[in-house]
């Protein structure tokens, strides 16, 4: 998800030498104790002891345990649409997590998958088509479907530059929305967006009555209020929410048009980590998994030199992995909306996720839940997608 602006990132920190360390806000570290999210591993926090147990008391009082998703419906409903900014196949820091995640997809959605959008993030948007049909005509070659969904070239620009719909991933996915028939067994269309929800908002834009068939939107994104706009990865260099930083306008209309969002929060992501060891280990036997592991390695390296990590996050694989694999994950209600976060470049727009207060009484957009995977690992995910495949 991250693409050419992490380099950003790097060379940010890099230069500064790790100015800014103090300004990490430690409510990331009462979250984790709350909830067990594992970001203590990659954000050293800044409360005190004391004031974290006090919040961790507090959120473990308020926090709602909730079952993570409902059961998916038939398997023939094509009930699914996924908008996405794939980046295999491109430069050494654009990332992969989105072709795992379509691997994931493609596997264990199969033809609930309606249709494929792009969209500009990872890389340019006509770039983002281009991968998205590679990747996948080398997953259909090898384990084809019925019906193929077919791929739609989405928004190359944020909303903010362009507001209106203009390309054919909107119109797929408008038409989608538009014709999807909502009845009690469909209980609506379910959202896996990948990318900047820039396609997604621009539809809801136009014509906002598409909200009413949508029963889910699940994504990546979303930050603890007060932590800094740059989330810390190993405590020394730090990378921005890219699905909401590329295009927070567009995340703003989404938010605004009450659907219920499912996040998975970037840090949730951290701790995870693939590489070409493991995946070789652990999950080989299909040269369609050959290739994107070994198209992988790139991202790998720049990971391991950027972040001093020992490979690279599964970022967007989670989302997938929530909607399809539903009893790995734990999910949690919060509140989520725009808000400003600090930065050492300047306040900027975020997305912020907040489990409600004891008191409150439950917000309008309560719906919204903030999930992290609870059991197995990320490789389990492209496991279970691999075996599917084969008994497929
Ligand atoms: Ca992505």
């Amino acid at each position: 998800m991250w693409g050419v602006v992490l380099f950003e990132a790097v060379l940010l920190n890099a230069v500064r030498g790790g100015v800014g360390v103090g300004m990490r806000a430690g409510l990331s570290s009462g979250l984790s104790a709350a909830s067990g999210v594992r970001w203590g591993s990659v954000v050293r926090h800044g409360l005190s002891k004391g004031l974290s147990t006090l919040l961790a008391l507090a959120l473990a009082m308020t926090v709602v345990a909730v079952s993570a998703q409902p059961a998916p419906r038939s398997a023939t409903v094509p009930d699914v649409w996924v908008d996405a900014d794939p980046g295999c196949g491109g430069a050494f820091y654009a990332d992969v997590d989105d072709c795992w995640a379509l691997f994931h997809a493609w596997a264990m959605g199969g033809e609930r998958i309606a249709g494929i959008s792009t969209v500009f993030g990872n890389v340019s948007g006509s770039d983002a088509a281009r991968f998205a049909r590679g990747w996948m005509q080398q997953l259909s070659a090898a384990h084809p479907l019925k019906k193929m969904p077919a791929i739609h070239e989405g928004r190359a620009q944020a909303l903010v530059n362009a507001p209106h719909p203009s390309s054919s991933g909107e119109a797929a996915l408008a038409a989608f929305l538009d014709g999807f028939a909502l009845t009690p067994a469909s209980g609506g269309a379910t959202l896996l967006m990948l990318g900047p929800v820039s396609n997604l908002a621009s539809v809801l834009q136009q014509k906002p009555a598409r909200a009413t068939v949508i029963r889910r939107v699940i994504m990546l994104g979303g930050q603890p209020p007060g932590m800094s706009h740059w989330l810390a990865v190993n405590g020394r260099l730090r990378m921005r929410d890219y699905n909401v930083f590329k295009d927070p306008q567009a995340m703003a209309v989404v938010l605004k048009a009450g659907v219920a969002i499912d996040f998975v929060p970037v840090q949730a992501a951290f701790g995870y980590w693939l590489n070409a060891d493991r995946l070789r280990t652990e999950v080989s036997g299909q040269p369609a998994l050959q290739w994107l592991t070994d198209v992988g390695m790139a991202w790998e390296r720049f990971w391991r030199w950027g972040f001093a990590t020992p490979g690279y996050p599964p970022f967007d694989l989670l989302a997938s992995g929530l909607l399809f694999q539903p009893e790995r994950f734990f999910c949690t209600e919060v509140n989520a909306r725009m808000a400003m976060f600090p930065s050492i470049t300047g306040d900027a727009p975020g997305l912020e996720l907040a489990p409600p207060a004891p008191s409150q009484p439950r917000a309008a957009d309560s719906r919204h839940r903030r999930c992290r995977l609870a059991s197995g690992d990320a490789v389990d995910l492209i496991r279970a997608a691999r075996d599917t495949l084969n008994a497929r």
